[in-house]
């Protein structure tokens, strides 16, 4: 077939290194980017396929998120800009290992497995980060699906939520909005001027009973509008967007980007991830006391938010606080319209014991535990009415089945609906329109949270003290083959090897409030220790001794882990 003659003359120009073996993880192919050539092409190849098999656009986003700036990866979306089903990540990690000679009978393989219709229309979205490595990446990826004959739209420079939304806006024939950057922008913010306009009736009401005393009433509308916040950008495409974004929202909120990527190193010592691990605000950020601020990561699709306060301490509020204030303020919005739907939190066994202890006990919501990695979170989070996921590393958005969205639409209109109630059905209205549904995204999240803080009148202070984090603690031990350790109970417990469990459970027992788990790595080779309990001291004393058990059961290298203090 002349499609198979293309397809082998454009790979001999994206060769594979012999021998090199890339596995689709969590998080799409992920390596240093002198090695990813191939893998682009052969991504392209199989987007081309999977567009063909479920005739719909597929996107391929090329990025490394917070990996360091050498590094860059892949990542397949599916029609409905979900992550790709486990079979076809299965299919990339073996076109994308098949050794050049072995390429085209790997291909033909998976084209007769899915009994693909070569003869289909394909097409293929394709979006790139700021990283220098990614244009000829992403230009890989191009060919990958020239050479297939499919068509493809290259969007340029897109965070990876922005992609994922074009996939669905597209397969959904504009349903969930307009595929072009200002479509997204326009629905985003559309959104947060209605949200905050129905704060501003609100806050006239009140102001129309201060006029007589005060005479505050412009005075009060200024204070609250526009919302103030500093963004650090990690020097991504964050940044880049945001400044993008600007003008849609100048006279609601005001944005101070750092990191903006005009002079710093993307993701160096700034970003979600750093913020998140090293507990500290990133550099090349100015902050006043009190003052709100958050991180995205370097494909935006990981959002924190911190302060310090008036003693110069470090606040953080990850991804647990961010589905607690979420959940809270939808809870609230369903019990004001009288509507039963089943709402819950989807975490993983990194979210602090206080969040989920909060929301179990004080909230009274569901709760539900998963593996580590967006998909298995998403998933769960379907199967409710409203499904509000976060990992506590920031990455997370909220799911609204059909059946919850009709009722919420349903009551917007209703004639006999009173006003309070039409008043919180709008604005759930208004909620679901201002989130992506189809991944976390950074810049979503982040008009969410700032309409929810003005909504409630609520100060950064007041959202972190809803409860108090355990303190807690994350290392990293390094082992032979980080295979041996096998977990259940979505993480929470180990299998193998033989005894580890059984050290965790007593070293947990020697500390008050403590948790501990252990986990291989999905994107870096080491095994994750987590530890909390009710002091730093604690936490750090027990996740050394958890990193000391591993060592010993499972096969360490290197130097023994040494004590934190
Ligand atoms: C990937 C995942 C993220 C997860 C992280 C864990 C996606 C899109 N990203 O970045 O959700 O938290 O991996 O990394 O699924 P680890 O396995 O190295 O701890
Ligand atoms: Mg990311």
């Amino acid at each position: 077939m002349a499609q198979f003659q293309e397809v082998s003359k454009l790979s001999s120009q994206h060769p594979k290194p012999p021998g090199l073996v890339l596995q689709y993880g969590t998080a799409g192919f992920r390596s240093n980017a002198k090695h990813l050539d191939h893998a682009m092409f052969r991504t392209g190849l199989l987007a081309t396929l999977r567009s063909k098999k479920t005739k719909a656009t597929i996107g391929v986003m090329v990025t490394a998120s917070h990996n360091p700036e050498e590094d860059n990866g892949v990542k397949l979306i599916d029609p409905m800009g979900n992550m790709v089903t486990a079979e076809w990540e299965g299919y990339a990690t073996q076109l994308v290992n098949a050794e050049q000679d072995d390429l085209l009978i790997v291909l033909k393989d998976i084209i007769e497995k899915e009994t693909v219709n070569m003869s289909q229309e394909a097409n293929v979205f394709v979006g790139k980060d700021t990283r220098s490595s990614s244009v000829s990446l992403s230009q890989a990826v191009l060919d990958g699906v020239l050479a297939l004959s499919g068509h493809s739209k290259d969007y340029g420079l897109v965070t990876t939520p922005q992609l994922h939304y074009m996939v669905c806006c597209q397969n959904t024939q504009g349903k969930y909005g307009e595929p072009t950057v200002e479509g997204y922008y326009r629905k985003l913010c559309q959104l947060l001027y209605s949200i905050v306009s129905l704060c501003v009736c609100v806050s006239l009401f009140v102001c129309f009973f201060f006029f007589f005393f005060f005479s505050s009433v412009q005075h009060a509308i200024h204070s609250f509008l526009p919302l103030h916040l500093s963004v650090d950008g990690a020097n991504g495409i964050g940044a880049l967007k945001l400044h993008e974004m600007e003008s849609h929202v100048k006279s609601e909120l005001q944005i101070s980007v750092f990191n903006d990527g005009s002079k710093g190193k993307l993701n160096y010592e700034c970003g979600a991830d750093f913020v998140k691990m090293q507990q500290k605000p990133p550099t090349g950020m100015e902050m006043s006391p009190g003052e709100r601020c958050c991180s995205y990561d370097g494909d935006a699709d990981r959002i924190v938010y911190y302060y310090t306060d008036s003693e110069g301490q470090f606040h953080l509020l990850d991804g647990d606080k961010i589905a607690t204030l979420i959940s809270t303020f939808l809870k609230e919005l369903l019990t004001q319209v009288g509507l039963d739907l089943k709402i819950a939190v989807v975490q993983t066994a990194y979210a602090n014991g206080s969040s989920t202890r909060y929301l179990e006990d004080t909230m009274k919501v569901i709760v539900r535990c998963t593996k580590t990695g967006v998909k298995h979170l998403h998933h769960a989070a379907q199967e409710f009415d409203i499904g509000v996921y976060f990992e506590a590393n920031g990455h997370g958005t909220v799911l609204f089945s059909e059946v919850a969205e009709e009722k919420i639409q349903l009551l917007t209109q209703d004639p006999n609906t009173n006003d309070e109630r039409k008043r919180a059905a709008q604005l759930l209205q208004n909620t679901i329109n201002v989130i992506n549904q189809t991944v976390g995204d950074a810049i979503s999240d982040m008009l969410l949270i700032e309409a929810i803080l003005a909504i409630k009148g609520m100060t950064v202070q007041q959202w972190d003290a809803i409860y108090t984090d355990l303190p807690n603690r994350q290392l990293k031990v390094k082992v032979a083959d980080r295979r041996v350790i096998d977990t259940t109970d979505a993480e929470r417990r180990a299998v193998s090897p033989a005894g580890l469990q059984e050290a965790i459970d007593s070293l947990v027992k020697k500390y008050k409030l403590a948790r501990s788990f252990v986990r291989p790595s999905g994107t870096e080779d080491v095994v994750r220790v987590y530890a909390e309990a009710e002091t730093q001291e604690s936490a750090d004393a027990l996740a050394h001794e958890v990193s000391l058990a591993v060592y010993r059961l499972a096969g360490g290298v290197g130097d023994e882990p040494k004590p934190l203090h």
